[in-house]
């Protein structure tokens, strides 16, 4: 068998063939890397580690935070301040930007994460991620604030998420396609196991919650309906249907083999536009999406292209196969 490659080696090799990855994006992806592979051992100790259940707190999103939340939150925090290649970070978990302290070398990066995904799934052993996105800090003045961060999804350095499944994998991209790693546990190392991955830009598998189907707009319930209908329907196709409730997982599949995920406005929250974070969840879920050949819109615009305004705005979010989410968007539009 060819001899793998190591995360390390990948990331030199990226810097070496294109200059892509400035030596400060090369440790914190490095950094970042090694943070998810402590995320993971915790997640793995599952009730042995005491790490299961609610923390009794809530998060910024008026959601109940649960032990494993708050524990990949500061590994995550921990793992980042002191290396130099950042000058502030934002969570899910927190309701400000926090700047790296003063008594650390502040770097030209921002980072942005969603430290653990699917915290539904935490007590019933099913796949979760960290998600994350990296932005650059624009000009050089000193003191960072939350306006820095508010930069579209177009402006992102890097971006990727750790999935805490059967297997550990990262996947990663920094704007040449997109890479896996697999943490091989006996080295403690994560290994390239795929790279320029692509998305079909046809499926048969759509993902959604079905539950909320009353509550969806015209367009999402013609183009899911028409999915139902299948080989009866104007689609003529028999669809599948897959819903993890944890978007990692959900877009790891569609990643590996095709697939629509679509979590849309309902008007169970008429004034919010989505339930998802444009920041640290849409947004680099969108980069990898795109650079692996799929599209990624809020049903009726790149959600790349958005201007964010607030750190844990929301967003509809329609990304996979090419030409289903093309076919949704449409729809949209049709019905304008
Ligand atoms: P629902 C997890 O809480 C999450 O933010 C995403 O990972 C996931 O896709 C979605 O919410 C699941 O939401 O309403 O189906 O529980």
């Amino acid at each position: 068998m060819e001899k793998r490659i190591s995360l390390t080696q990948y990331l030199v090799e990226q810097q070496r063939k294109h200059g892509h990855i400035p030596g400060q994006l090369r440790l914190l992806l490095e950094v970042v890397a090694r943070a998810c592979k402590r995320i993971a051992i915790s997640v793995n100790k599952g009730a042995l580690g005491e790490v299961l259940g609610s923390a009794g707190s809530e998060n910024v999103q008026g959601e109940v935070q649960k032990k494993l939340d708050i524990i990949a939150n500061e590994v995550l925090i921990e793992a980042n301040e002191w290396g130099g290649a950042l000058a502030a970070m934002a969570s899910e978990e927190m309701d400000s930007i926090h700047v790296v302290p003063n008594r650390y070398p502040q770097g030209e990066y921002l980072l942005l994460f969603d430290p653990l995904d699917g915290s539904s799934n935490i007590d019933v052993n099913v796949s979760i991620g960290t998600i994350f996105s990296v932005l650059r800090k624009l000009g050089d003045h000193e003191s960072v604030t939350e306006r820095d961060f508010m930069q579209p999804g177009t402006r992102q350095a890097a971006a990727g998420y750790c999935v805490y499944g059967p297997q550990t994998t990262l996947v990663l991209t920094v704007g040449d396609g997109v890479a896996m790693f697999t943490l091989d546990r006996e080295q403690g190392s994560w290994v390239l196991t795929a790279e320029n991955v692509r998305i079909p830009e046809d499926t048969k598998e759509f993902a959604i919650n079905m539950s909320n189907k009353r509550h969806w707009d015209a367009p999402v319930t013609r183009y899911i309906d028409e999915c139902l209908a299948g080989t009866e329907g104007p689609r003529g196709k028999d669809f599948n249907m897959r819903w993890i409730a944890s978007m990692v997982a959900d877009v790891h599949r569609i990643l590996s083999r095709g697939g629509v995920f679509l979590y849309p406005w309902d008007k169970r929250e008429p004034d919010k536009p989505g339930k998802l974070r444009l920041m640290y969840e849409a947004n680099p879920m969108a980069f990898l999406v795109e650079q692996a050949g799929g599209a990624a819109t809020n049903g009726r615009e790149r959600i790349l292209d958005l201007q964010p305004s607030k750190l844990h705005e929301r967003v509809s979010v329609v990304l996979g196969s090419k030409n289903e989410v093309e076919r949704v968007t449409a729809y949209h539009h049709e019905a304008r």
